[in-house]
């Protein structure tokens, strides 16, 4: 059967890693074609060769920083030049993650800051950078991904909490404004997912990312790409508003079921 997805184009930030380049990937074995962007080119380099193999009808890739409104109006700019008079059909906003697990006391202003530049600043800058090249279209959708951390809270990750939090907010703004125009909008919101995210969060630490998921069996990039395709494969008529997806292994934040050591 052919996909709804076939030559359609889809937009996706923080595509150099995890779940946007695992989403390159699922959109392109639909025949989707493909802009993506993040800070680190060479890495989407691998991700459009990736891409094309799995059947992209297109994939195309420009530096993206959106924490720059610069950046995010020159990406933009490129976009429409590729899409030419076409429109954008799908927009997901992945770029984000977590810096450091400093509590409130303790906490930097650095961190603080770059978390709600990209997690909140970054969705908002490039969502109107966006909607542009989304006229009213039915079926179109704005696919953002949170996190459990945006509807629960733990020690060490209060700005993250918020910009996710404020994230899932952003997602329900964005439904009244666009009512009425056939662009659907929804939220993924994914608890423990082994990808770069906690590498970065820690700064590079290898070692204290893995413990992170030591002993159970996290979601994968896979996972959450396979779930942003079928949020945005399903009928015109019907808006996935938001979803949480946990691992078996996680009952909720801090309540992880993890295996022995044998
Ligand atoms: P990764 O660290 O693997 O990927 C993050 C992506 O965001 C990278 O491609 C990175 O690219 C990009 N990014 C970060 N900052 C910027 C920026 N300023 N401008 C452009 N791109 C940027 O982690 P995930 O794939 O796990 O994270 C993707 C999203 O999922 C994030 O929003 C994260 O908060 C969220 N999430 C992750 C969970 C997890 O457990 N893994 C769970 C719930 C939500 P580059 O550095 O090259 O710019
Ligand atoms: C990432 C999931 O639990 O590390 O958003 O905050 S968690």
């Amino acid at each position: 059967m052919k996909s709804s997805l076939k030559n359609k184009w889809v937009l996706i930030t923080g595509a150099s890693s995890g779940f946007g380049a695992a989403a390159a990937t699922a959109f392109g074995a639909h025949g989707a074609k493909l802009l993506f962007g993040a800070r680190r080119v060479d890495r989407l380099e691998k991700v459009a060769t990736h891409a094309k193999k799995s059947g992209a009808a297109a994939a195309h890739f420009h530096e993206l920083d959106v924490s720059q409104t610069g950046s995010v109006e020159a990406f933009m700019a490129w976009a429409k030049a590729k899409l030419k008079s076409r429109t954008l059909y799908v927009l997901i906003n992945n770029a984000g993650g977590a810096h450091g697990l400093d509590s409130v006391a303790t906490g930097k202003d650095a961190d603080w800051e770059t978390t709600f530049q990209t997690n909140v600043l970054g969705l908002l800058r490039v969502t109107r950078a966006a909607l542009p090249l989304m006229p009213p279209h039915a079926g179109a959708s704005i696919i953002n991904i949170g996190s459990i951390a945006g509807r629960t809270a733990y020690a060490g990750a209060s700005a993250y909490c918020a910009a996710k939090a404020g994230e899932l907010q952003i997602t329900r703004v964005l439904r009244h404004e666009l009512l009425g125009t056939g662009i659907r909008v929804g939220t993924i919101d994914p608890g423990l997912a082994e990808t770069e995210f906690s590498t970065v969060r820690f700064k590079g630490d290898r070692q204290k990312a893995a413990e992170v998921y030591v002993g159970m069996n996290p979601l994968t990039a896979t996972d959450i790409a396979e779930t942003i395709v079928w949020v945005a494969s399903r009928p015109p008529h019907v808006n996935i508003d938001e979803i949480l997806v946990k691992p078996t292994d996680q009952a909720e934040i801090g309540k992880v079921f993890r295996r022995p050591k044998k």
